[in-house]
């Protein structure tokens, strides 16, 4: 029997390119795509969606009985700049989901879960270079938050009530297809645009800020290996670092300076500075290698490549 997976949160930057891919792997027939809304057309006209918020338990729970679902990926989340505007509504929202699928889980039909964390989990008092997996955990954001204690839960799930949860801490992820939308490291997204349409961006952080990346293509071939790992070889149940590149606006601008000599950039730092000084600039992710192979693809510089081949095609 293959299996029958649900995606909630379908339409958003991860969720629409995850969708495609099990899609690809699956059929089209045994994913749903779900969301709030159905922002995404091309993704509602494609293949089998219901429209569920992830915050009604009762939604979630119709939709898996009604299609025999045996594997959750809960994308929806209120990210970390968003989180800072409204943060009862990203506490709200990114626990509830995350209780509303563990406790499904929990009752036996759901075999499977993925929920993705983040680097936000990291703060201040988180060693910055080459974070290691277990560390200081002190994040200064509602989204960082919601994400340590959600894997908190998740491990607590685990062993618990044995629920195969799997989580990734994904660092900013970079695509052409669907935006970002409320995060930090939006501006490794936002950039490649600017440069196509304008020629010109203005940075909400300084040049010298160095994050943890990776690109798109990267981050969906992380998450299906994890998802498709052996259980016995998973020492992690809270959730995986994972890391692939790291750069600042000044390396970034610089890749994409030298396919587009005349693009200028200018830096003018916002609420997000304080969030990105937060979060470590680089990320050990030795025990993903180790247990279930982990290997990105893409340096900054192919990354460039790829983008400004794919945007150039979709503006001009
Ligand atoms: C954000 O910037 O909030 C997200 C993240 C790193 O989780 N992209």
């Amino acid at each position: 029997m293959p299996s029958k997976i649900l995606i909630i949160g379908a339409c958003g930057q991860i969720g629409s390119e995850l969708t495609t891919k099990l899609r690809e792997i699956h059929g089209t027939e045994n994913v749903i795509a779900s969301d709030i809304n159905t922002r995404k057309l091309d993704l509602v006209n494609s293949g089998p969606f219901e429209i569920i918020d992830a915050k009604n338990f009762n939604a979630i729970k119709d939709c898996c009985k009604n299609h025999n679902i045996d594997t959750v990926y809960l994308m929806a989340a209120l990210l970390s700049a968003t989180g800072e505007k409204y943060p009862m509504e990203a506490w709200d929202l990114n626990m509830n989901s995350l209780f509303h699928v563990l406790n499904l889980a929990k009752g036996g039909n759901i075999k499977r879960v993925y929920w993705p964390s983040s680097i936000a989990v990291f703060g201040p008092t988180t060693p910055r270079e080459d974070t290691p997996q277990h560390t200081i955990c002190e994040p200064t954001t509602v989204y960082g938050i919601t994400k340590q204690v959600g894997e908190r839960w998740c491990e607590y799930y685990y062993k618990k009530y044995g629920v195969d949860v799997r989580s990734i801490r994904y660092p900013g992820i970079i695509s052409h297809k669907a935006m970002p939308g409320g995060g930090t490291t939006d501006y490794a997204v936002e950039i490649y645009h600017e440069a196509i349409k304008k020629g010109t961006y203005e940075c909400f952080l300084s040049e010298d800020t160095s994050l943890p990346m990776m690109f798109m293509d990267d981050a969906i071939k992380a998450t299906i290996d994890l998802m498709e790992a052996p259980g016995e070889n998973l020492t992690i149940r809270s959730s995986y670092n994972l890391s692939a590149i790291s750069f600042t606006p000044k390396e970034i601008y610089e890749s994409i300076k030298a396919q587009m000599p005349d693009f200028k950039i200018s830096y003018k730092p916002d609420f997000r500075q304080a969030i990105a000084d937060s979060w470590p600039s680089s990320i050990d992710d030795s025990v993903a290698r180790q247990e279930w192979n982990w290997q990105h693809s893409f340096d900054l510089d192919a990354m460039t490549a790829e983008m400004l081949r794919a945007l150039k095609k979709k503006y001009h």
